[in-house]
């Protein structure tokens, strides 16, 4: 086991990081810029080092900087945490190359999974089901007309470099194909200086459901099941459940066996998310995540497992030790993101932190490096905390939530507490019947 962990993010996730360190008797070491000298996570670790200004770009962006301070204290890996560098496979090289260990995946898998063709391709030839579409990248705009004209319209251009919705472009009608081909390209080689597209069909209203793998570096894989991330905005994730209130155990079951069998032949290392929209009874593969994510803790309320815990013994080359009959479901967890943002216009509203009183009690957790006279910077992502609660069925998970985010205290600044009040007493909500369009369409209406 690693005796020293560089933790290469900020926030509640550097936290929830560091909490997994000390329950493993690894000491810990933390990076930040200097907007987050008084930060949760600087006050906690064991050795915090300076690596740069504010900007993302020139601290938590910042290799260079990060492995000096990896160097310096002696650290034997780095968890990237999510976003900054845990989906960069030159920066997992690069650690790999001096020496210390990356927690999560290989360099070849988050590179081939950055790739949303490849990624697609390699799950089609592994037997995973996927959307239909084109068999890999389009070069030209009669290859996109002939595939369209097969699937039918309406369908959808998406950069290869893309995923999270950039770079992609409906065509509803054949007479829009080469307006959205044209935009596609364009917009992927300005964002991502890589304008290869392919082409799927459109779906018009699915749920975005996503499974929690974990393999070893021995061929072992397992699953934990579903989260129902349909709720979001602008694609920002603002609500995600497990298990979905639209999946049976049985359909779990069948997924969740398709996809570690395909993640066991690639030789998946760590934890992974294959995501996927659902409609009609089928699962179709969209693209996979190589790194921990935000919403984890739904998962590891139902399951019981420490996620984090997991990456960092399987990194340190631990065998599972665990088959998957011996992963249980129970209950139903809920998240809430608190947003530092208005919770009608969804401005950012950084500033310091008056009153900070988190909710407690029965089946109630909250990840968060928020404290009272905390100032929130400007300068990062505004989710400033999540509210994670897990109960026997989902309408107590719902009735809990509701109780929870009533003692749930933030003054001083914006947060979307009201939101999530106005979405949990909500009926169609409260039924589980939503699709990736029914936040939007919520927010939009006049309360
Ligand atoms: C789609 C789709 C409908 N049909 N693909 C958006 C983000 C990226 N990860 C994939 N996305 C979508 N791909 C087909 N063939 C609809 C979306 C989509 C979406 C997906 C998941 C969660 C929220 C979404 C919001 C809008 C569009």
């Amino acid at each position: 086991m690693f005796s020293k962990i560089l933790i290469a993010n900020r926030g509640e996730i550097a936290l929830r990081i560091l909490r997994a360190c000390r329950e493993l008797g690894i000491k810990t070491v933390a990076v930040h810029s200097t907007a987050d000298e008084d930060a949760m996570h600087v006050r906690l670790a064991d050795e915090a080092v300076c690596i740069g200004p504010p900007a993302s770009r020139d601290s938590y962006l910042n290799v260079a900087a990060i492995l000096s301070a990896a160097t310096i204290t002696g650290a034997e890996a780095i968890h990237p945490g999510y976003g900054f560098l845990s989906e960069n496979a030159d920066f997992a090289e690069t650690v790999e190359a001096h020496g210390l260990t990356f927690i999560g995946p290989t360099a070849e898998h988050i590179r081939m999974m950055g790739d949303k063709i490849t990624a697609k391709t390699t799950m089609q030839m592994l037997g995973v089901p996927l959307v239909p579409g084109s068999d890999g990248e389009l070069t030209n705009l009669e290859e996109a007309r002939e595939v369209a004209d097969k699937v039918g319209y309406p369908v959808l251009i998406k950069a290869a470099a893309g995923g999270g919705g950039r770079g992609m472009k409906v065509a509803q009608t054949a007479d829009d194909l080469e307006d959205a081909w044209k935009m596609a390209r364009a917009e992927a080689r300005a964002a991502f200086g890589n304008d290869a597209v392919y082409l799927e069909k459109y779906m018009d209203r699915p749920r975005h459901i996503e499974l929690q793998i974990l393999g070893d570096n021995y061929g072992n894989v397992v699953h934990f099941g579903e989260r129902d991330c349909s709720l979001q905005r602008r694609h920002q994730k603002l609500l995600e459940e497990a298990g979905s209130p639209a999946l049976t155990a049985e359909q779990r079951d069948a997924i969740g066996q398709t996809a570690t069998q395909a993640l066991s032949k690639m030789g998946y290392r760590n934890a992974g998310t294959l995501e996927f929209l659902y409609q009609d009874g089928q699962f179709c593969f969209i693209e996979m995540n190589t790194r921990l994510q935000v919403e984890h803790p739904v998962t590891e309320m139902v399951c019981d497992v420490d996620l984090v815990r997991e990456q960092i013994r399987l990194a340190a080359g631990e065998q599972l030790g665990y088959t998957q009959k011996d992963i249980s479901f129970s209950g139903h967890a809920i998240e809430c993101r608190i947003n530092a943002e208005d919770p009608d216009s969804f401005t950012p509203c950084p500033g310091t932190v008056a009153v900070y009183h988190p909710p407690g009690g029965l089946g109630v957790r909250v990840d968060s490096a928020l404290y009272t006279g905390y100032r929130v910077p400007p300068f990062y992502d505004s989710m400033i905390a999540k509210l994670i609660v897990h109960a026997p069925t989902r309408e107590q998970a719902i009735a809990r939530m509701q109780r929870a985010l009533d003692e749930f205290v933030v003054e001083g600044i914006k947060t979307v507490i009201p939101l999530h009040r106005r979405i949990l007493e909500d009926p169609e909500f409260q039924k589980g019947e939503y699709t990736i369009h029914w936040l939007e369409q919520f927010t939009a209406k006049p309360h």
